[in-house]
């Protein structure tokens, strides 16, 4: 296979691990733990592994045990720089165990731990792959692991390929449902072991034990270099306003931090939206007076950040796109009676169904954003938000206000604007040091987990701001990251989505700047992600993480 001139390169590149995973590594037990909320109900729903201690590793003296253990992987969900090195950190770790250690991947996600799709993975797979982006080493999927009658097929086929343990990368979904697996094997004695690792580009699993999600790291350093370009790019031209939207589902991490990164102009956060009850019109309006105020100083153009789940924390929308999703939702004699409306007919249709408040807001939006919000929904019938383009609402809207303030002599200016989504562009970007280095360890750090056999718990790797030497490497009972939440009518026992903070101190440094921002043309350019040369510039971490352990 033809590879480039970068790929072979780095392919050299040795991955750095903590002092604590080197040579002989023993585990030292700490406190007990306790769930994060609801601790009764959660200790009924996991009676054996809840309350389990944290872990740490440490470099020991003394012989380890030479153990045989065969480990299945899945890569679970959206992918993530960094995965393949999660995987061939296992696999070295597994082999620096007992050289006859087998590691096998589960094809295509979760579905393939069910259907025994299943290949093994040998040392010339995984040199393959070392330090390259992409998971499509053996594939992920969005299957949900939740049946009883799935864990008893998967424990079937890891006896039948004499699988002892199963390590699960993904979200915090995928993650609770790995506890979920992992507390069931228990009860049954099965003999099989679960171990959990954090991924997501959206940097929404996150807590005082796990202090990033793989993958964030550099999906956000490749969208700052693609946002700098721009930046430089408007502030040549000097006449576009250029409307970005970044991906990340819920959680606004991702905007937040390539606005530390980039310095932009404006950066909507949504959680603020929502803190504030802030309506479309007023985020229309702060927008337009960002735009005005820098007309005025005869600058025609900038840049602006949008979080991919804004429309669902703005307080009317979600109210609306809460009754769309009940009106339209699949089987129901309202669903079976839109799908008979003709086109043309449909924004009215659907009006006369919702209550008032509801109504006027639908008829407020452009009608190719209205009819966006009709049409696609996922399998449980929610509106898929990363489909809404929020990025051209924003700019369809902007310009009517302007406009409008326009013919009352408010705004001399111009605006022209385009509008860009940044998304997939970042998720298989090959990993940065910083993910390179963090992925390795923490699938390394998950054989050690299996070795001293814990099930139930996640990989953790903390202290990441330090230097790679230094990392504490250990475990974190998944039970631990847990409370109860409605999902779906009914209370389930899930890991807490770390949203972005008010309080915390990346977003308290943001908004202490972003007027200044807003203002003044004090554009960043990150450049492109490097790998080779100084510390300072190849082994950077996010903002964010520098300034939550600042
Ligand atoms: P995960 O949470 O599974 O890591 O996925 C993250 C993500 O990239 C989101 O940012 C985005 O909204 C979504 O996946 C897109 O999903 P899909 O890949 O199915 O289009």
């Amino acid at each position: 296979m033809a590879i480039s001139a970068l790929q072979k390169e780095r392919a050299k590149y040795q991955p750095k691990l903590p002092k604590a995973l080197k040579g002989n590594v023993k585990l030292v037990e700490g406190k007990a733990t306790e769930s994060v909320d609801d601790q009764d109900a959660i200790k009924e729903l996991f009676p054996n592994t809840y309350g389990l201690p944290l872990v740490t590793f440490e470099s020991s003296d003394s012989e380890v045990e030479s153990k045989n253990i065969n480990v299945g992987v899945i890569l679970s969900g959206g992918q993530a720089p960094g995965g393949h090195n999660v995987i061939s950190g296992l696999f070295d770790g597994l082999k620096a165990i007992h050289p006859e250690n087998k590691l096998f991947g589960f094809l295509g996600g979760p579905d393939g731990f069910v259907k025994d799709n299943i290949m093994e993975l040998t040392s010339d797979i995984i040199d393959e792959y070392r330090n390259t982006g992409g998971f499509d080493i053996i594939g992920s999927g969005r299957t949900k692991l939740e049946e009883e009658s799935q864990f008893d097929t998967g424990l079937e086929n890891c006896k039948k390929h004499n699988i002892n343990a199963v390590v699960v990368i993904g979200g915090d979904d995928s993650n609770t449902n790995a506890c979920v697996l992992a507390e069931y094997y228990k009860k049954i004695n099965s003999g099989v072991q679960v171990i959990g690792c954090p991924k997501t580009i959206d940097g929404d699993l996150k807590n005082e034990m796990i202090e990033t999600s793989f993958g964030f790291d550099t999906a956000c350093k490749l969208y700052s270099e693609l946002i700098g370009n721009i930046m430089r790019d408007s502030n040549s031209a000097k006449k576009y306003w250029h409307f970005i939207k970044l991906m990340g589902r819920s959680a606004s991490h991702i905007a937040l931090e390539c606005a530390l990164q980039t310095q932009p102009n404006i950066c909507l956060i949504s959680e603020e939206v929502a803190a504030k009850k802030q309506t479309l019109a007023s985020i229309v309006d702060g927008i337009s007076d960002v735009i005005a105020k820098r007309a005025e100083n005869g600058e025609n153009y900038g840049v602006a950040l949008i979080p991919e789940g804004l429309i669902e924390f703005i307080p009317e929308m979600k109210i609306l796109i809460e009754e769309l999703n009940e009106l339209l939702a699949e089987g129901t004699a309202t669903a079976q009676a839109f799908s008979h409306v003709k086109k043309s007919h449909r924004i009215d249709w659907v009006s006369e169904k919702l209550s008032q408040a509801s109504s006027v807001v639908f008829r407020s939006l452009p009608e190719g954003i209205a009819n966006q919000l009709t049409l696609d929904r996922d399998p449980h019938g929610n509106v898929q938000v990363s489909k809404i383009e929020t990025e051209k609402l924003l700019i369809e809207m902007v310009e009517a206000e302007l406009a409008e303030r326009k013919l009352e002599n408010k705004f001399q200016g111009k605006f022209g604007s385009q509008n860009h989504f940044f998304g997939y562009e970042g998720r298989c970007a090959a990993p940065s040091n910083f993910d390179a280095d963090y992925c390795y360890s923490l699938g390394y750090n998950a054989s050690a987990l299996i070795s001293n056999g814990k099930t139930g718990y996640m990989s953790s790797v903390r202290n990441t701001t330090a230097p790679a030497e230094e990392w504490i490497a250990g475990g974190v009972p998944i039970t631990m990251m847990m409370n109860m939440e409605r999902r779906h009518g009914h209370m389930k026992p899930v890991i807490q989505k770390a949203l972005v903070e008010l309080d915390g101190k990346p977003f308290q440094y943001f908004a202490s700047q972003r007027e200044e921002w807003a203002v003044k043309t004090q554009f960043v350019y990150p450049g492109p992600i490097q790998y080779f040369g100084p510390t300072e510039v190849c082994d950077r971490v996010s903002e964010t993480l520098k300034l939550e352990k600042a």
